[in-house]
């Protein structure tokens, strides 16, 4: 496991006696999502740099509830970035194109278009998957910046992967125990370069950089330690060590367990909205929304810090046939 190095009493006192640190801007308040997982957090501005103490607070009830949300902020994109980098090291997205000027970690999602030009991503992350599980050292956590909602929709979907590992049966837990799946860039279930819900496209200079690696399927979150089935829905394309035809038939059967609506929370946003979640227990999607009803989020996203039981299999996906 990834050491952590908060404490488990970030409100209490620590060994050196001296007290904790919290602003009397500093007033959080917990409330639970109906889910059963994710948390909604009251009393806090995000606007100004945390105390240690504070945000030691903060990580411990993301990595307890795997969603956070923190509504009603009001961010400079620095002050945005700042508060995402606390969760791990920032690592921009591939696509390029649509950083934000003023910080590369922030990738601009986005539908709305300027010019005749599109100001973001648009339909990024329309099918359930979790991010960077394409990339040997994977996402940690995910936090968007909602600046713009639309009128109809745009929740984000979210589903459990401890809850839908602990709700395996004993003999599929055995069965996908040592099997490792094999990863890159790409949705398995649609790579129609046209449709809205195939993960968004590289160009061939972006596709050179995705490599093939593998993630073991039930996987032990570096932080908690727990189990989660992990990203078989997206970027996974096979398995180690099986035939194609079965791999795929295994990892779909997988995906449409670990995205049963019991195991789902469909996420709405307000403006100002932070949301921060935990890429080792979560599968999430993006809804299509109408194209010309604006939506704009900036997302950063914070890396592991270690790869426990990466291989990297190629140095680039593109022209490996798969
Ligand atoms: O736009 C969304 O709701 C989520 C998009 C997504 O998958 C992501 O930002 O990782
Ligand atoms: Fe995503």
């Amino acid at each position: 496991m990834e050491s952590d190095a908060t404490s488990r009493d970030p409100g209490g006192s620590n060994p050196a006696g001296v007290s904790a640190q919290f602003s009397p801007r500093f007033s959080p308040q917990f409330i639970p999502l109906p889910a059963g997982f994710g948390v909604e957090v009251s009393g806090v501005d995000l606007s100004r740099p945390l105390s240690e103490d504070e945000f030691a607070v903060l990580r411990r009830a993301f990595f307890d509830h795997q969603l956070m949300v923190v509504r009603h902020q009001s961010l400079t994109p620095l002050q945005f970035s700042a508060f995402a980098g606390r969760f791990g090291p920032p690592e921009p997205h591939v696509i390029d194109q649509f950083h934000h000027p003023l910080d590369p970690d922030i990738l601009i999602l986005s539908n709305r278009r300027e010019d005749g030009k599109p100001i973001g991503l648009a339909d990024g992350g329309t099918y359930f998957h979790t991010d960077y599980s394409y990339l040997d050292v994977p996402a940690r956590a995910t936090t968007l910046y909602s600046v713009e909602v639309p009128c109809v929709g745009g929740d984000t979907l979210f589903a459990d992967q401890y809850a839908a590992y602990d709700a395996l049966p004993e003999a599929t837990k055995r069965l996908i125990e040592p099997l490792l799946a094999i990863h890159h860039y790409g949705n398995r279930q649609d790579q129609n370069e046209k449709s809205r819900t195939v993960a968004s496209v590289l160009t061939d200079e972006q596709k050179a950089k995705m490599p093939v690696i593998t993630h073991r399927i039930a996987r032990p979150h570096p932080i908690t330690g727990r189990k989660a089935l992990y990203a078989v829905s997206g970027s996974s394309f096979g398995i180690v060590g099986m035939p194609d035809d079965e791999a795929v038939a295994l990892l779909d059967e997988l995906a449409a367990h670990a995205t049963q609506p019991r195991f789902q929370y469909s996420l709405r946003y307000g403006v100002g909205d932070v949301v921060v979640w935990d890429n080792a227990s979560l599968l999430h999607a993006a809804t299509l929304t109408h194209p010309d009803d604006p939506r704009t989020l900036w997302r950063v996203t914070l890396k592991e810090r270690a790869a426990p039981a990466a291989a990297v299999l190629a140095p680039s996906f593109a022209g490996a046939g798969m």
